[in-house]
């Protein structure tokens, strides 16, 4: 389904008087709020197709209905939140899950919901029908030559669907690890996997990237071969210039300093981009910010410091994803939340009085440096947001259009209610 403009004009018609009063009082005391939304107009995050139907765990999946069953289907439900945020300009493809049959049509599609192509992602976690060799122990990093070939075809031909999309970049994430002590030679799965890389990277185009997923634990429990950032940009340094080390938020030990990484990794010209979610435990793949805000915040506040320093542009330089899964509530409604807890960080990190807290650290203040984070954080900022949404011409209140139009139960109608979307 598309979104009638008028609608969303009608919409934020009722609520302009209230939104104007809030806006005014945010933008009182920023003299460069002009500059600041049109940075927050700029940002998109990009949406996963995997992540538009209900997850589940591996205990049970409780499917909400009107789930988007092709690929058509899955870019209609992220123009669908474009036309809504106006910041999900683009979706990011996982193969074999959404094979596109016929380029031109699914481009020009694109095009009608103002969608990019973000990076395409390979699979070679699970056996699909038809598959000869199994990945039960791994794929790139497998003991058996045979089986690593398969793994990295696979990639080649990824990257060749990409090619076709106008897609900039690869994502591998392995699964590759192991669960019991002794079960694998760390160095030689190492060795494995760089040569299977290295193949890869020689199949890139020039003007592409590839992002190299780390996570340290799941499906293997015991190692994992790219288990943290440092084994990923062990691989990125090895491989050269076009490789780089994705972030993923639910992929880290717990209590992780992920803050820290960014810098680092920003520092070293070696960061690809995120995968944006949050998790109490492990990689629970929740909604952005729902449990440490305040990271969040902390890793924007990296971002925002590092890019520029850098001279990075904040919207095109890094890749920008959200990789989350969604067991209770309705997925498109989750994902708006995502994109606006990301929105939320990004404003405030543009606001930090940078000035003040490089005086205060060079000084040692940390009371001071504290202060202006925390001061930072606590300012609400959720009409600068809601304005920067609106002058791009998207809803004041996405989840409160997307409620009253009534949008899921008009995509019940068209669709099922048992219809069930490809992925995890
Ligand atoms: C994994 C990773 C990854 C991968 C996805 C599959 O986060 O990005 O593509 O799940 O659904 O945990
Ligand atoms: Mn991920
Ligand atoms: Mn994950």
């Amino acid at each position: 389904m598309r979104i009638d403009k008028s609608k969303i004009q009608e919409y934020n018609d009722a609520l302009l008087n209230a939104h104007k009063r809030k806006f005014d009082f945010a933008a009182e005391h920023i003299p460069d709020i002009n500059n600041i939304i049109n940075q927050l107009i700029e940002f998109n995050v990009a949406i996963p197709s995997w992540a538009l139907g209900t997850g589940g765990t591996r205990f049970g999946r409780f499917p909400g209905g009107g789930e988007p069953g092709t690929l058509e289907q899955k870019m209609e439900d992220v123009g669908l939140l474009h036309a809504l945020n106006q910041s999900s300009g683009a979706i990011s493809l996982h193969i074999p899950w959404d094979i596109p049959e016929n380029y031109a049509e699914i481009k020009s599609l694109a095009a009608s919901f103002d969608l990019k192509f973000d990076a395409v992602n390979s699979n070679t976690f699970q056996d699909q029908k038809d598959q000869e060799l199994s990945y039960k122990f791994g794929s790139l990093h497998h003991t058996n030559k045979a089986v690593r070939k398969q793994a990295i075809q696979h990639n080649i031909e990824v990257i060749k669907h990409g090619i076709e999309l106008g897609s900039k970049a690869l994502t591998v994430w392995l699964s590759d690890g192991s669960c019991f002590p002794g079960q694998l030679n760390f160095r030689k799965a190492f060795q494995n996997t760089l040569e299977s890389l290295e193949e890869i990277y020689a199949a890139l185009p020039e003007d592409w990237k590839v992002f190299i997923e780390y996570k340290c634990s799941e499906p293997n429990f015991y190692s994992m071969t790219v288990g943290d950032w440092g084994q990923s940009l062990l691989f990125a340094n090895k491989l050269g210039p076009k490789a780089k080390t994705l972030v993923d938020l639910g992929h880290h030990l717990p209590n992780a300093n992920i803050e820290q990484i960014v810098a680092l990794l920003l520092m070293e010209g070696k960061l690809a981009g995120f995968h944006f979610n949050d998790s109490k435990y492990g990689d629970d793949d929740l909604t952005v910010g729902a449990m440490k805000p305040y990271q969040l915040f902390l890793i924007f506040n990296e971002l925002v410091e590092g890019m520029d320093a850098r001279g990075m542009n904040h919207a095109k330089d890094l890749g920008w994803m959200i990789d989350a899964s969604h067991n209770v509530k309705d997925p498109l409604e989750d994902l708006l939340q995502s994109v606006e807890a990301i929105m939320l960080s990004y404003a405030h990190a543009l606001l930090v009085d940078r000035q003040k807290l490089n005086a205060a650290q060079e000084s040692n203040d940390v009371v001071v440096a504290q202060e202006v984070l925390q001061n930072t954080f606590r300012t609400d900022v959720r009409a600068i947001v809601a304005e920067a949404r609106i002058r791009s011409g998207g809803s004041l209140d996405p989840i409160g259009f997307f409620r009253e139009q009534k949008i899921r139960a008009q995509l019940i109608a068209q669709r099922g209610k048992s219809s069930i979307a490809t992925g995890l």
